[in-house]
């Protein structure tokens, strides 16, 4: 018994000692693990007569019981301290200033299409809108694109399945749609609200949005983004489009009075039709527009055909008109020197920290900043 005794003190002794985890772990296989102390005193009981075994059983299973409730007291206390000092490692200082957040910036694309609508805005357009999904009749028949002519896969058009109606939709390859949709005067209101809704003339409107065609290279993409317009009133004639579109120029690029030179061209909707070419300078690394010996084709445009004109309801001994279509992230590439039209859908966050503009700041003619 006085054994059990020494054993005990000792064993609580090196419990209350036992400074981490694994010193404690120790002490508790020597005492209580198979072949540990306490356990070898168990084993002894087998050996003992009955006599001896009543006495020494309560006295060994006592010391086992206390023995093991200082280790579990002991390792409570150790597993508390480490606790208190990762809690103090690892607290959050709350007066610390938060990481930087990165920040998003006005896409090129955009930015250039907000001063397109700025400039012509001020020159009293209205901006007119309509859906990317687009019908057969709004897309080619009302633009005077003849049934089954090979025209109407010059756009190399994204198709849908015909729907339930039989009618085959598609991605539009202009916002062209959007104008034929101004035009036309229906019973029919809209499908949605900011759809354009058909009018009287005089009409000005010019349509921002995006357009798509099957087509992929250094120069196209199978989305891009057009701003195109049209006036339709009494009168209007070429020199109308003219002084509209080289006003625009001027102010898109900044420049004083621009030189042009309309080639004549052919689309279906347009009847006399043009592509407009700008006098610039390429021998540096970037166009400067406005000086120089080159030319640098901008936009197409022309005069509304009469067969459009008559599709949309208007009759063409009446009201004439015009039209324009150009593309914004070309002129957009062109206006802040950007290689390859590509990047401007690649999604680069580097590419965007470098061209993309402050919401703060953007350049803007309406806001007076440039
Ligand atoms: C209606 C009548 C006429 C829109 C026009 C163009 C000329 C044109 C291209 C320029 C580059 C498209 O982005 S691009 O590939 N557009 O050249 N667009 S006239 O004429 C219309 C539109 C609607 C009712």
């Amino acid at each position: 018994m006085t054994d059990l005794l020494a054993l005990e003190t000792d064993l609580g002794a090196q419990i209350a000692a036992a400074s981490d985890a694994n010193g404690l772990e120790a002490l508790r296989v020597a005492a209580l693990g198979k072949s540990g102390s306490i356990s070898g005193l168990l084993k002894s009981l087998g050996s003992m007569s009955p006599d001896e075994r009543r006495e020494a059983g309560p006295a060994i299973n006592g010391l086992r019981d206390r023995v093991a409730a200082q280790l579990a007291a002991r390792k409570a206390a150790l597993d508390a301290a480490e606790l208190d000092l990762r809690l103090a490692a690892e607290r959050v200082d709350l007066s610390l200033p938060a990481p930087p957040r990165r920040k998003g910036s006005v896409h090129p694309t955009m930015q250039t299409m907000d001063e397109m609508v700025a400039i012509f805005a001020e020159m009293g357009f209205d901006v007119a809108e309509g859906p990317d999904i687009e019908d057969d009749f709004h897309n080619f028949t009302a633009l005077n694109f003849p049934p089954k002519h090979p025209a109407r896969e010059m756009h190399d058009t994204f198709f849908f399945n015909p729907g339930p109606d039989g009618e085959r939709r598609l991605l539009r390859t202009h916002t062209s749609p959007v104008q034929v949709r101004a035009m036309q005067k229906t019973n029919t209101p809209p499908a949605a609200p900011w759809i354009a809704q058909g009018r009287e003339p005089p009409i000005r409107i010019i349509v921002p949005g995006r357009t798509y065609r099957k087509d992929s290279d250094q120069t196209h993409t199978p989305m891009f983004h057009q701003v195109e317009g049209l006036v339709i009133d009494k009168g209007i004639h070429m020199g109308h489009l003219k002084w509209t579109l080289e006003t625009f120029i001027s102010r898109f690029f900044e420049t004083g009075a621009v030189t042009t030179r309309f080639r004549p061209h052919h689309f279906p909707f347009t009847e006399p039709s043009a592509e407009m070419d700008v006098q610039c300078d390429r021998s540096g690394a970037e166009v400067k527009i406005g000086e120089g010996s080159d030319w640098l084709e901008i936009l197409g445009c022309g005069m509304v055909h009469p067969n459009v004109l008559r599709s949309c309801g208007i009759d063409p001994d009446i009201y004439q008109g015009f039209a324009f279509g150009m593309g914004v992230d070309r002129l957009g590439t062109l206006k802040y020197g950007m290689p390859d039209l590509r990047d401007m859908f690649a999604g680069d966050t580097r590419w965007l920290a470098h061209y993309g503009f402050s919401a703060f700041a953007a350049p803007n003619p309406a806001s007076g900043l440039s």
